[in-house]
């Protein structure tokens, strides 16, 4: 006689459980679109998912603090940080974090570290736990512009994405996660020549790159890559 099938109507599988971050508006901007996003998406998830969201403090040091702090308040089995990225076209799904803290700008608390390591004594960079063109093609899919990039900068968005994925592989090895950077929203460039992009776009592209990393198990073999 056949054994009782877990996944029986009767007990569902338990739904993945996603983080998704966004950040605080920074450089005199009122709004950021990366939480403006996770926000449209949390009113919306992904079928089959419990999701969390934080908004995270743009500043160095606090952020990583506001994600640890969310994190252990989820215990989530992904995590998608967000961040805004001025004058990128499409979403961009980050491939490699590395340990440098090297601020153009102030972050929020007027801190504006020049060459510091995120994490000292950590590794040089850390590639993100994303099928990264399985992401990018789901994106492309659901009719929103997306591309790898090769670098998330060197500001507080590297950061995290650094402080994530330091996590990950000092304390939590069977979390997943990665960072994608999206356009300005149209309000922030109305007087200004740079691409932009809905907020329902950004949150449509989100949440098809969520399901993407929830459900991939070997990565599309596409070129993601960059001459320059
Ligand atoms: N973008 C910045 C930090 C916060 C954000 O949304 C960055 O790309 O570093």
């Amino acid at each position: 006689m056949p054994s009782p099938s877990p996944s029986s109507p009767s007990s569902p599988p338990s739904p993945a459980k996603v983080l998704v971050t966004g950040f605080e508006p920074f450089d005199g901007e009122t709004v950021n679109p990366s939480w403006l996003a996770v926000r449209s998406l949390a009113e919306a998830p992904p079928a089959g998912v419990d999701l969390a969201t934080a908004e995270l403090s743009c500043v160095f040091g606090t952020a990583i603090e506001d994600l640890r702090a969310a994190v252990e308040a989820t215990s989530p089995d992904l995590v998608l940080c967000v961040g805004q990225a001025g004058g990128r076209h499409g979403l961009t799904v980050e491939r490699v974090a590395v340990n440098v803290d090297d601020a153009r700008i102030p972050d929020n608390a007027g801190r504006q570290p020049v060459d510091e390591p995120v994490v000292e004594g950590g590794p040089a960079a850390y590639f993100a736990s994303l099928p990264l063109k399985a992401c990018v093609a789901a994106a492309r899919e659901a009719g929103v512009p997306a591309a790898v990039s090769q670098t998330a900068g060197t500001f507080v968005c590297n950061h995290v994405f650094y402080g994530l994925a330091h996590l990950i592989a000092t304390e939590r090895p069977a979390l997943r996660g990665g960072f994608v950077h999206v356009p300005y929203v149209p309000e922030q460039v109305v007087d200004r020549a740079a691409p932009s992009m809905s907020v329902r776009d950004i949150a449509t592209g989100l949440s098809a790159i969520v399901t993407a990393a929830l459900t991939t198990t070997t990565d599309l073999r596409v070129t993601g890559g960059a001459t320059h």
